[in-house]
């Protein structure tokens, strides 16, 4: 949507990443592009079979003390509760009596009235118990959904009522027919509720409203990959962690990744040998429903954005002649064994559980039923005769494309001999 511009020569850093968590309006036009480039964007994606999910935030406006005019030209005014070009009005924002904290900002995550009523970093808090503010929510997501997006990822859901929530999301249109989805399909939300065991909001609250993003599998996965004896335990409903069928999981986010939202224990692109082992490894196991990160390089600089033309729009992403991204775009998605365990997720799908396991501290392997069967290793090279769990035959194994033979017994030979990409998988009906 339309979100604050922070320019050079303010005492904030210049156009950085975090300016598009401050709305202006629910104009689709962004540093990313404009409105028919968005619509563009969203259908041809969905001719080729890719879904578009936005990245909606609803739960505040701009910050207190920021006036001016947003990405796509409206005017507004924070401390008037003043944006024209939704329009919202003082009526719209949570009334300050119903914070209870001094200075109107959040500021005690054992009180949950605390955490939904006040002003999250400052920024000004929509009042979501109010039909209007509910309609106009809804008419934003119906727009998003009438061009053809899929759903949503609901930014700082935590901070929101659930009930709240669910009124915007029963407001919403069905998805769009013309754009591929069945009649009366609605649209997939996920919620981002950053709950480490550590206040009064749990993910719990939010069952029955969609997926809900689970920040203690960033943590179990970085543990997990640095000490394997660990990584059955990665989903530990002892530790409050969503069910299986309502956890949204992922090694990291766009926050977590630089220090922001929910860090602490994550591991990055900056360490590319972790990081494929935690991914195919989270790709592999049947917890969750996951989702995989695509960055730009931002160095050490926390607040930096996109890379940019000279006018600080955010630049082309550039793909090389080997199908890897340049131009300071690091395209996780784009290494090869993560794209290839994509498929893999993909073909296994059916079988809910992990079996035959294997866990020697070095080797890691498991199948899923009959459908697939995943191994990789932590260091050196892997010559083992495994148990695969799966029926007779050759498969062609999914980053090498090298044959592979299963016997009668279900065992087979498994071999990983580059250790730049020691990820090992067979699946039915996949092709390298
Ligand atoms: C989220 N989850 O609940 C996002 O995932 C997280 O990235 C968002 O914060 C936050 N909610 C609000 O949407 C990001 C940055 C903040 C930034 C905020 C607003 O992590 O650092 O705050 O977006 O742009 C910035 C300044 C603050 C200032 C605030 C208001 O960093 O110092 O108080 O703006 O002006
Ligand atoms: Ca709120």
């Amino acid at each position: 949507m339309e979100h604050l511009v922070i320019p050079e020569g303010t005492s904030e850093p210049a156009y950085p990443w975090w300016q598009r968590y401050q709305p202006i309006s629910y104009k689709f036009e962004s540093r990313s592009g404009n409105h028919d480039e968005f619509v563009d964007m969203v259908q041809r994606c969905n001719a080729v079979g890719v879904r578009i999910f936005v990245d909606a935030v609803v739960n505040h406006m701009a910050g207190l003390g920021r006036s001016g005019t947003g990405s796509g030209g409206s005017s507004f005014d924070s401390d008037q509760h003043d944006f024209p070009g939704v329009p919202y009005t003082d009526v719209d924002f949570t009334p300050r009596e119903m914070c209870n904290s001094g200075d109107g900002n959040v500021n005690n995550y054992g009180d949950p009235e605390n955490v939904r009523n006040c002003n999250l970093v400052g920024l000004t808090d929509l009042y979501g118990a109010s039909s209007e503010v509910r309609q106009k929510v809804a008419d934003y997501f119906s727009s998003a959904v009438d061009i053809g997006v899929a759903g949503f990822r609901v930014d700082a859901a935590k901070h929101m009522w659930p009930d709240d929530l669910k009124a915007m999301m029963d407001l919403t249109n069905n998805l769009n027919t013309d754009q591929g989805f069945p009649a009366n399909t609605r649209p997939f939300f996920y919620h981002e509720v950053i709950d480490r065991n550590d206040g009064a909001v749990t993910v719990q609250q939010y069952y029955g409203l969609g997926r809900i993003t689970e920040f203690r599998y960033c943590q179990k996965i970085t543990w997990g990959i640095d000490d394997f004896s660990q990584l059955w335990g990665i989903y530990d409903p002892g530790w409050g962690m969503a069910d299986p069928d309502k956890a949204f999981v992922f090694v990291d986010n766009h926050d977590n990744q630089r220090g922001h939202g929910g860090a602490g224990d994550t591991i990055t692109y900056k360490q590319p040998h972790n990081y494929r082992l935690g991914v195919a490894f989270t790709l592999a196991q049947p917890y969750g429903f996951t989702r995989i990160m695509s960055s730009y390089d931002f160095g050490t600089d926390t607040d930096v954005g996109p890379p940019h033309k000279s006018d600080w729009s955010t630049d082309d992403v550039v793909v090389t002649a080997d199908g890897q991204c340049s131009n300071g775009w690091v395209c996780e998605h784009r290494w090869p064994s993560i794209t290839k365990m994509v498929r893999f997720r993909n073909a296994v799908a059916g079988a809910l559980t992990a079996d035959n396991k294997y866990n020697d501290g070095n080797v890691v392997a498991f199948s899923r039923g009959n459908l697939g069967f995943f191994a990789m290793i932590k260091q050196g090279t892997l010559s083992m005769n495994l148990q695969t769990g799966m029926p007779a035959g050759t498969y062609s194994e999914l980053v090498t494309c090298a044959d592979v033979t299963v016997n009668g017994d279900g065992t087979a030979q498994i071999t990983i001999t580059n250790e730049e990409e020691p990820i090992f998988a067979i699946c039915q009906g996949c092709s390298c």
